[in-house]
């Protein structure tokens, strides 16, 4: 959880959660002074439930004011933060209405074969959803701007936030699942190597002891999150 605050209290390393890390990458780039607060989303205590009812993270508290959902926070951040830079969402309308696009690319198209590619425990499902992770990256990075490193080129932005923990993290399924960036293509490859050397990215990230235990509950199809849970039960994510 996430409090815009005068006061900077460094946090600890040990956040696993890809949804949290996205706001946490936002906070980073544009320098907003936080508090970072440690909660176990699978206990939702009442504490926590009044601040974000769906009891997930990440969450903000804001002058008292609560609010959730990774990608609304990343925008709230941008609009509550006018003069913080670097900007996470171009100044050309159209451009913005882009991004929007895009990154509601990888939340329908990218995340749900992805959790199905980490928990299918048949070989069959497995490379289907391997399938359908490259088909959605290479639709994605394709869309990537020449001339720099990030979706839109030397600019970093939000949608290079709403789809780095997955570039980052990417070697678990390179490991258990037969996955490899190349295969995606070169302009994903290219990408993907970017983000996961971005300073703030690299600053926020967990130490990888921490997530072979989480993400092997993936694996094993054993996860008790919500994701997982829609995820068996061919539902949405949350
Ligand atoms: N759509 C939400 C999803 C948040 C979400 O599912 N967060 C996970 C961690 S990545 C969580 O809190 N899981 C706890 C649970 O499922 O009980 C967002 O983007 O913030």
């Amino acid at each position: 959880m996430f409090t815009p605050t005068l006061g900077h209290i460094p946090a600890p390393q040990a956040s696993w959660s890809e949804r949290a890390w996205r706001s946490w990458i936002a906070l980073e780039e544009k320098k907003i002074p936080y508090q970072y607060k440690e909660v176990n989303p699978y206990k939702k205590e009442p504490h926590f439930l009044a601040i974000n009812p769906k009891g997930l993270v990440p969450a903000v508290e804001f002058n008292g004011k609560a609010l959730y959902e990774s990608l609304v926070i990343c925008e709230f951040l941008e609009d509550a933060y006018p003069s913080y830079t670097p900007h996470l969402l171009p100044s050309d309308p159209y451009e913005r209405a882009r991004a929007r696009i895009w990154i509601d690319h990888i939340t329908k198209f990218f995340l749900p074969p992805f959790f199905r590619l980490l928990q299918s425990q048949d070989k069959e499902k497995q490379d289907e959803a391997r399938q359908e992770v490259y088909k959605a990256l290479s639709t994605l990075a394709k869309q990537k701007k020449e001339g720099g490193p990030y979706f839109f080129g030397e600019d970093f932005s939000l949608v290079d936030i709403a789809i780095a923990p997955w570039a980052e993290r990417d070697y678990i399924i390179t490991e258990h699942r037969g996955y490899k960036r190349e295969e995606v293509g070169k302009e994903w490859k290219e990408w993907a190597d970017a983000l996961e050397k971005r300073d703030s990215v690299k600053k926020t990230t967990s130490n990888k002891e921490y997530y072979t235990e989480i993400y092997g509950r993936y694996l094993r199809d054993e996860a008790q999150s919500e994701a997982a849970k829609a995820t068996r039960a061919g539902r949405a994510i949350p």
